[in-house]
């Protein structure tokens, strides 16, 4: 089992193109979730590596951005079509830096190719506005430019399309991009990293267009206080961004959020309880917990609640939890050692608040593998919504509210600092459209009759509040990647002042 991991592994690297010699060298650490095991070390990047790296791309992105985006969108489109032909190389990188099941691994992998294509169409849709002006024989609109090097900081457990949405955006709008991976997801970053060389070679443009640049937070900062980094994009715990967006800030720069979640859905008395279900346990024990996305609160009508925990209860008792290789496993491990301590000590502190366990939570396969972390997913009923519901635990644990009116199930459902996704599940037509109203969900994602994760690349991802207020992916979303000048044309002859201001 052991040397097979490393095997496919490695295999999969080289079909992706990585340059393998890089291989057990450094100080890097690449451990599996799966097994606990270290697969291979690899080398980290210098103050001075990282300083080229931005350099490098601030000199490509001279050049860059006076390529047409439509020629832009061809190495994006290359790169979709390498990222389809590797779908199940990049996968298996994917599947053993973060444990997910193959299926949810081509998923991401999949994620990857829609917005390249995406992207592709976006190059030639880079629209401004055209306006009236209130003077004659002028002309007033708007253009669109690029930024200059974008910096993406990404979390593990998406480890490669967050980047992809960024980068495939960044590169048709004009820009070069510089890639922090996160240190627990290095393989499938160089696997990602690797296919998008070879696009831009293919397509015989510079190779400085992107860099990839490996290390702990140190690196992160580097990228963070660097003036020639435009805009950094970063992915991760609403304690980082913390510490990212005023650094940024204070130099001006501009920075794109998409921090922690807290989702819940509202499960309406009129809900269809089987559909309802089956979303529930998609969003809430899927990915082991482990998504941005991932539902965390349920709050149900008082007069369903028993029946529907109790179903809930059972499904929940059908997972699979196991090596995420296995078929028929739904459920892989937490990523380390400290998410399992951080899922402990939030259920601790719930039943101190009075909450009650109602399943799950447990440790599995702690004998035959010591180093991985292996959990039943829990599922916990709340008194009331306690300190620790507020937190996001980045474990797979579904906290249980109840409600009596649909106005207290949307102040309960508002009631905590993140706001990044949410559902709601009802066949009241005025429900949903109240949930998706200014005085409902006030989350940058709010769903009806369909789980909290699991978005699509066409709509624009991320939240309010303390999940950082940016969108990534689609809508338009690529405006964050650019800049707008507005423009006016005078073709009058004469020099007519707005405002009618006379002066000389
Ligand atoms: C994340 O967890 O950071 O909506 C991204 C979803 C996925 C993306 C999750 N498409 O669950």
């Amino acid at each position: 089992m052991t040397t097979s991991l490393r095997d496919s592994v490695l295999s999969a690297l080289q079909a992706c193109g990585v340059d393998t010699t890089i291989l057990d060298h450094g100080d890097l650490r690449t451990r599996t979730p799966i097994t606990g095991e270290e697969l291979f070390t690899l080398p980290a990047d210098s103050t001075e590596s990282v300083d080229q790296a931005i350099s490098k791309a601030h000199e490509a992105f001279l050049h860059w951005r006076e390529v047409p985006a439509p020629e832009r969108g061809n190495v994006v489109r290359r790169w979709g079509e390498l990222l389809r032909e590797h779908k199940r190389d990049l996968a298996i990188l994917v599947q053993s830096d973060a444990a997910k099941t193959l299926s949810e691994a081509e998923g991401e992998v999949q994620e990857m190719v829609d917005i390249c294509e995406f992207a592709v169409g976006q190059s030639r849709m880079l629209y401004g506005k055209t306006m009236p002006s209130e003077r004659p024989g002028h002309r007033l609109m708007e253009t669109w430019h690029p930024l200059g090097v974008i910096g993406v900081i990404s979390a593990f457990n998406f480890p490669v399309a967050v980047f992809s949405w960024n980068t495939a955006l960044a590169l048709v709008c004009g820009n070069t991009v510089v890639w922090k991976p996160s240190e627990l997801s290095l393989l499938s970053a160089l696997g990602a990293h690797a296919l998008l060389a070879q696009a831009v070679t293919d397509c015989g443009q510079p190779a400085d267009i992107h860099h990839i640049v490996l290390g702990e937070r140190a690196v992160g900062e580097q990228i963070v206080d660097d003036p020639r980094v435009a805009l950094i994009s970063a992915t991760g715990s609403t304690r980082m961004g913390h510490e990212v967006a005023p650094r940024v800030a204070a130099r001006f720069g501009r920075y794109l959020l998409e921090l922690g979640g807290n989702n819940a859905a509202i499960v309406s008395p009129s809900a269809d309880q089987d559909l309802a279900l089956r979303g529930v346990v998609f969003a809430a024990a899927g990915t082991a917990g482990q998504r941005c996305t991932t539902m965390r609160r349920l709050i149900i009508h008082e007069s369903i609640a028993e029946e529907f925990t109790e179903k809930l209860v059972k499904a929940y008792r059908t997972l699979t939890i196991g090596d995420p290789r296995d078929e028929g496993v739904l459920v892989g491990p937490l990523v380390h050692h400290t998410a399992f301590e951080n899922m402990q000590e939030a259920l601790r502190q719930a039943e101190a608040e009075g909450g009650e366990i109602l399943c799950g939570g447990k440790r599995v396969m702690a004998e035959e593998m010591p180093e991985a972390f292996y959990v039943e997913p829990a599922i916990v009923r709340m008194p009331s919504q306690s300190a620790t519901v507020h937190q996001e635990t980045f474990a797979p644990i579904l906290y249980i509210l109840t409600y009596r009116d649909f106005g207290d199930a949307l102040d309960l459902h508002n009631d905590v600092p993140q706001g990044l996704s949410s559902a709601i599940f009802t066949a009241d037509q005025t429900e949903a459209e109240i949930f998706l109203s200014a005085r409902g969900s006030d989350c940058g994602i709010a769903n009806v009759n369909i789980g909290t994760s699991g978005a699509e690349i066409g709509g624009a991802f991320g939240g309010e509040k303390e999940t950082g207020g940016g969108r990534e992916s689609g809508s338009d979303a690529w405006k964050a990647y650019m800049r707008r000048a507005t423009n006016t044309v005078n073709y009058s002859g004469e020099l007519p002042l707005a405002q009618g201001v006379k002066f000389l």
